[in-house]
């Protein structure tokens, strides 16, 4: 590998030896790295953990509520408890949704929701058992950090006890959002009040305790900087270090459009695919990396995938509201399991469905 710039000889050396790289490494790849350079190093670090294979699901989101007690900035989807747009779904319609893939071959639940101020443990758990009940062998993924912090809170148990009953309830993993950036002067200003950098941790460090996986985020491209970026992975990396219970970690695009921080625009897609490398070549230890189409735009996976991510998520059968809000550009939130493989094939990779475990299913 040649490079003029010595320092980022000295990275691209390191990552071909398959040795880590530091915080201050990862952020003059941000600032300095060309995109030729960041594709090769990531395609180096992906295909040691994935050879060729990009990796989808067949999965259908569920959103229990929009109502939301939080007031997060850079949300297009959450309204108040009062707000005539707010609505929220009972046990029965959320047994309704599940029962529609009754017998189809989608194998994961996705539950996530706002947070709604009233909901205690027990709805918690009322809704995985209804999907549980519906679905006996569907893998649940339901419910973020802050979701969980919040009503473990509000009920006054500790993560341990509550993730135990929600366990015992069906539940399998736990999604990566409500992330965001953890540095708390970022924080203040895009989501002040919800569950802080260390809560979240708390949280997943507590689940993967308990043996139920975890996913990260990391909203980017709003008003952090690229050394918030590396702060966040480093954060991640460390727990990852000490507990391996993250599956994937999933960058997500900060979208504009009918938000409070609309004012911000959007990241050029250079900036993304910077990411996707810088990221794929910092965590180490994470296996997979989740380039989210919601978010991103189905147009923009291939060269996703050239930069490092080998997971494109699911069909995402859903009525999903929280993308198309903050101005996703694709029509339908929905994609059928040939597009998906042909994405993949046309990027020069091998498609695989897997499970909620990574568990590779067929091609
Ligand atoms: O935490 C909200 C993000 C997240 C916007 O674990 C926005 O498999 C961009 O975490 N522009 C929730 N992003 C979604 C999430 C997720 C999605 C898919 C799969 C998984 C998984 C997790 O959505 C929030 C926030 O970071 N978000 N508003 C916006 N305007
Ligand atoms: Fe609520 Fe989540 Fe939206 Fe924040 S991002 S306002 S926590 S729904």
């Amino acid at each position: 590998m040649q490079h003029h710039n010595a320092q980022l000889q000295a990275i691209a050396q390191k990552v071909a030896k398959a040795h880590r790289i530091d915080e201050s490494e990862a952020l003059l790849l941000y600032q300095q790295a060309d995109l030729a350079l960041l594709a090769q190093l990531a395609t180096l670090v992906c295909e040691r953990s994935n050879g060729r294979n990009v990796l989808y699901n067949r999965n259908f989101h569920i959103e229990p509520t929009n109502c939301c007690r939080y007031n997060c900035q850079f949300c297009s989807y959450h309204k108040s408890v009062n707000d005539p747009q707010q609505w929220t779904l009972s046990l029965d319609d959320i047994a309704q949704i599940a029962r529609r893939y009754k017998g189809s071959d989608v194998t994961e639940a996705h539950i996530v929701g706002g947070v709604h101020p009233d909901w205690d443990l027990d709805h918690y758990c009322a809704i995985v058992r209804a999907v549980r009940n519906e679905l006996p062998h569907v893998h649940i993924k339901a419910f973020s950090a802050v979701e969980l912090y919040y009503v473990f809170e509000h009920d006054g148990v500790t993560p341990e006890y509550g993730l135990q009953r929600l366990k015992a309830e069906g539940l399998n993993s736990i999604p990566g959002g409500g992330a965001e950036i953890f540095a708390p002067e970022v924080r203040q200003q895009i989501c002040p009040d919800k569950a802080t950098a260390e809560q979240w941790l708390g949280i997943h460090a507590a689940a993967h305790r308990a043996g139920i996986p975890s996913n990260a985020t990391m909203l980017y491209g709003h008003v952090e900087t690229y050394a918030h970026r590396v702060a966040h992975m480093s954060a991640i990396r460390d727990l990852q270090d000490k507990t391996g219970g993250f599956s994937c970690f999933i960058p997500l695009k900060y979208r504009a459009a009918g938000n409070k921080m609309g004012h911000l625009g959007e990241v050029p897609l250079s900036e993304d695919l910077r990411n996707y490398a810088v990221s794929r070549i910092f965590l180490d230890n994470i296996a997979h990396l989740k380039a989210y189409w919601p978010m991103l735009g189905v147009s923009n996976l291939p060269m996703a995938i050239s930069f490092g991510a080998d997971d494109i998520d699911g069909t995402i059968d859903d009525t999903t509201k929280i993308y198309t809000m903050a101005g996703a550009t694709d029509k339908e939130v929905r994609l059928t399991v040939s597009a998906l493989q042909e994405i993949v094939r046309n990027a020069g990779k091998t498609p695989c469905e897997r499970d909620s475990l990574y568990r590779i299913l067929g091609q």
